[in-house]
């Protein structure tokens, strides 16, 4: 299932490399892993191993990894799967051989295959983000990123899911109106509380972008776009973290296209 090495694709030649300087100038740490780079003998043409990401486009866990990549610059394949583009299941038993959770994202980077979103998040920033203050060594600072990180996975995903699940992805006929309300109601006041976290701050961990805003970000990109809900205003929230230079520079991310 590893991609073999193979040149990189024109399209990256020629607008990566512009990016990332784009990037840095606005203050980005990010940088691509040249020393996966060869050159072919005889042909200029630059070549490492592209990381691929299976999983759909339309998954919240598949958009954060998406949206690290993008900040770290990182070309990549990905292949749909999941719901109706299957895979995850016992059509593909090779699938099922590198995530027996049946689940996307995966990610495969050579002979290392990984899966959960929030590890694959880490392992990005490590392997690829030298220095990247998308997750930074100090102890306390990364302790802090991943104690959101936690959060989202054990708390808020299961209080978002049944709210964008009844009203997105069931049909109006079979959804079930009576615990929706309740359901709105639970994860509305997750929203609040993160929103009062974010009185004083630009950013939700320490002074700069991390991967909690990515995380976070993409829980809230899906709660501010589920139609048939009313939402409270979040005032916090969109004088800080929505509003910042870093979050509308990656409105042009994989999850905001
Ligand atoms: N904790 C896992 C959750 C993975 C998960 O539940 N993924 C959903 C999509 S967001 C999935 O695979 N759904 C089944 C499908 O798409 O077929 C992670 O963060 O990666």
């Amino acid at each position: 299932m590893a991609p073999a090495l193979r040149p990189v694709p024109r399209k990256y030649t020629r607008f990566v490399y512009p990016l990332l300087a784009e990037r840095r100038a606005q203050g980005a740490v990010c940088q691509i892993k040249l020393s996966r780079a060869r050159f072919f003998a005889g042909r200029k043409t630059r070549i490492y191993r592209m990381i691929t990401i299976w999983g759909r486009t339309n998954s919240v866990n598949v958009q954060k990894v998406l949206w690290c990549c993008d900040e770290l610059v990182l070309p990549y394949d990905r292949i749909d799967a999941g719901m109706h583009f299957g895979h995850n299941n016992a059509t593909n038993p090779d699938y099922l051989a590198m995530n027996p959770t049946g689940k996307i994202p995966t990610l495969v980077d050579d002979d290392f295959v990984l899966w959960e979103s929030n590890s694959i998040l880490r392992y990005l920033v490590l392997q690829y983000g030298e220095s990247s203050l998308l997750y930074p060594a100090e102890p306390k600072l990364c302790s802090s990123i991943d104690r959101w990180l936690d959060w989202a996975l054990s708390t808020l995903q299961p209080a978002e899911r049944p709210v964008f699940w009844t009203l997105v992805r069931t049909p109006a006929a079979e959804r079930d109106i009576t615990k929706i309300a309740t359901d709105i109601e639970n994860v509305t006041r997750l929203w609040r509380m993160v929103d009062a976290h974010l009185t004083a701050r630009f950013f939700l961990e320490g002074e700069n972008f991390t991967l909690t805003d990515i995380v976070i970000g993409a829980y809230a990109k899906r709660w501010f776009g589920v139609d048939g809900v009313e939402r409270p205003p979040l005032p916090n929230w969109s004088a800080g973290i929505r509003a910042s230079p870093r979050v509308r520079a990656s409105r042009n991310t994989s999850i905001f296209r």
